[in-house]
């Protein structure tokens, strides 16, 4: 008798058809999940940068960062104090060491960190490498959805970041992000 109905019946299955699947942790996006528009980002490309540095990233995708040689690492910063973790809950990926590749070819670590957009505002990121005088400082740094009308652009990050004095911070522990198993560690992205 449920059914019988044939508009009742249609927009039953609709409302079926429309459900999305849930995860169990929204901190946690799946790689799998296939509505997720995914940007690579490359750490590590000759002196010492992210590639790309600006992103444009809509709410919903997935920020999801590969690390070249030798050590590095993606921290969540704001634009007015870069090389300082953002606040006790901002992202941290920890640190990707990885060998160069005895062939000359392009080595990553065989792990990503993956972080969703959540909202619309600016993400501001550094890695957090003290050796060869700080990758921060030295302008390893990059943005996602930055507002050039603002003022606030990469390059005036990275003209305060080469300003910055002292270590680069870090989190106590990986979070805001997801660490898991680079889907493609011996080439490509
Ligand atoms: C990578 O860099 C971090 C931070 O400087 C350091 O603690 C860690 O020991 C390094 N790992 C390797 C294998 O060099
Ligand atoms: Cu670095």
């Amino acid at each position: 008798m449920l059914f019988t109905n044939p508009i009742l019946l249609l927009s039953t299955l609709a409302t079926f058809s429309t459900a999305l699947p849930t995860t169990t942790d929204p901190n946690l996006p799946s790689r799998t999940t296939p509505s997720r528009e995914t940007h690579t980002i490359i750490a590590g490309r000759p002196g010492l940068r992210f590639d790309p540095e600006v992103i444009v990233a809509p709410i919903g995708s997935i920020l999801e960062f590969h690390f070249l040689p030798a050590n590095h690492s993606v921290v969540q910063s704001s634009f007015s104090k870069p090389c300082q973790t953002l606040s006790a809950t901002s992202f941290y990926s920890g640190f990707f060491p990885v060998s160069k590749n005895p062939d000359g070819s392009v080595a990553q670590n065989p792990e990503v960190f993956q972080v969703e957009v959540k909202d619309a505002e600016p993400i501001w990121f550094y890695c957090a490498q003290n050796g060869a005088g700080g990758h921060c400082k030295g302008g390893m740094v990059g943005v996602v959805n930055q507002r050039v009308e603002s003022g606030k652009t990469l390059g005036e990050f990275r003209k305060l970041a080469a300003g910055f004095e002292g270590p680069a911070g870090v989190q106590g522990s990986v979070q805001g992000g997801w660490r898991g198993k680079n889907p493609n560690p011996n080439g490509g992205f």
